[in-house]
């Protein structure tokens, strides 16, 4: 009798109906008047009295647990037609609503839309780098402290394969791979060993550009970069270079627009100074076009790097960088839709 019990209690754990009548159909096989449960029932009649107390037991176990399963498989089979009843299959699917472009996305391509004007043309490039393209072909020295582990993340810690702290690199591969003229626009993700906070990450994203070509100014540099700023800020906006040093530019300058929120008078967020620092710049310097296999006797360059976190905060007014990498929907929603 115990493998009887058994053998019923696997059927009904294993029964699996298609329909409600399946579920019907076994409720009348199990529990029914001559179902396999009331035949036991009969049997049980017949069995010893000294086993009667355990297998009774068993039985009545078994009798609820029957009882139970029929219960629920019911039940389920109630709801999913109820969902059923108040889906109307023959209804047109409701429209997805319309995404939007990720502020950086904007912002990086309206740069490139400008310099587009101008000649430029977009060229991409690997993100793990080695030594020559991010920092020998421009002109580091051997102790300069972003060759440092502190400021740079290796790969597997060999001093020689690792992820591009500057998308200069991009120039690099074009200037090796073709002649001048070069008019390039390149932008990317770069990595950079900081802690995060509102105004630093690890990751970031910039926009260089560089120009090589015979006679090429710093006046050219200038010229092509108020045309910039005035695409990208507004037609009144007035350009200020100031002296700097980069390794791979030379002569080398910060660049600030004028401050469009105050006019120049100064306000909080030009921290009452009238300008905004938004790139730097500089003319090649002849090491790195030797480097990369060009004639510094008869070409010269101009080249500029702009982080596009910094103008994307400038031109929608955000406060803390780290919303461009959090995904949340409440900050994405609020600019322009991705069409
Ligand atoms: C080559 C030669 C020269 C690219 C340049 C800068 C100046 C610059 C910073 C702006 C903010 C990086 O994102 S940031 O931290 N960049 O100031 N970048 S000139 O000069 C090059 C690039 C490639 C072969």
């Amino acid at each position: 009798m115990i493998n009887k019990i058994e053998k019923i209690r696997q059927n009904i754990a294993e029964f699996r109906p298609k329909t409600q009548a399946d579920i019907e159909e076994f409720r009348v096989r199990i529990l029914g008047r001559k179902g396999e449960l009331t035949e036991l029932f009969e049997e049980f009649k017949t069995v010893a009295p000294e086993m009667k107390r355990e297998l009774g037991k068993k039985m009545n176990e078994l009798k609820n647990f029957a009882q139970d399963t029929i219960n629920q498989l019911k039940t389920d089979f109630e709801s999913q037609e109820i969902e059923c009843e108040r889906t109307d299959m023959t209804r047109p699917a409701s429209a997805d609503g319309i995404g939007s472009r990720h502020p950086i996305s904007l912002v990086k391509n309206e740069i490139f839309d400008i310099f587009k004007r101008i000649g430029f043309t977009l060229t991409d490039g690997p993100e793990i780098e080695d030594d020559f393209h991010v920092f020998s072909a421009l002109n580091f020295p051997p102790e300069h402290p972003a060759r440092d582990m502190q400021d740079t993340f290796f790969i597997e810690k060999n001093p020689d394969i690792l992820l591009r702290t500057h998308t200069s690199s991009l120039e690099v591969r074009t200037m090796e791979r073709q002649k001048p003229p070069i008019r390039v626009i390149c932008p990317g993700r770069v990595f950079r060993n900081e802690a995060i906070s509102y105004r630093a990450h690890c990751i970031f994203h910039q926009v260089e550009g560089l120009y090589i070509d015979e006679n090429v100014s710093f006046a050219d540099l200038k010229q092509a970069i108020l045309y910039f700023a005035k695409e990208m800020f507004g037609e009144q906006t007035q350009i200020r270079l100031r002296p700097s040093y980069f390794p791979f530019t030379e002569p080398s300058a910060e660049v600030d627009v004028s401050c469009n929120l105050c006019g120049g008078k100064g306000c909080p967020v030009c921290k009452q100074t009238g300008w905004l620092e938004i790139m730097g710049a500089g003319m090649t310097d002849p090491n790195v076009l030797e480097a990369c296999g060009i004639d510094s006797k008869k070409y010269t360059g101009f080249a500029f790097g702009m982080g596009v976190e910094r103008i994307a905060m400038l031109k929608y007014g955000v406060k803390d960088l780290r919303l461009y990498f959090e995904n949340d929907l409440r900050f994405l929603e609020q600019f322009e839709a991705a069409l």
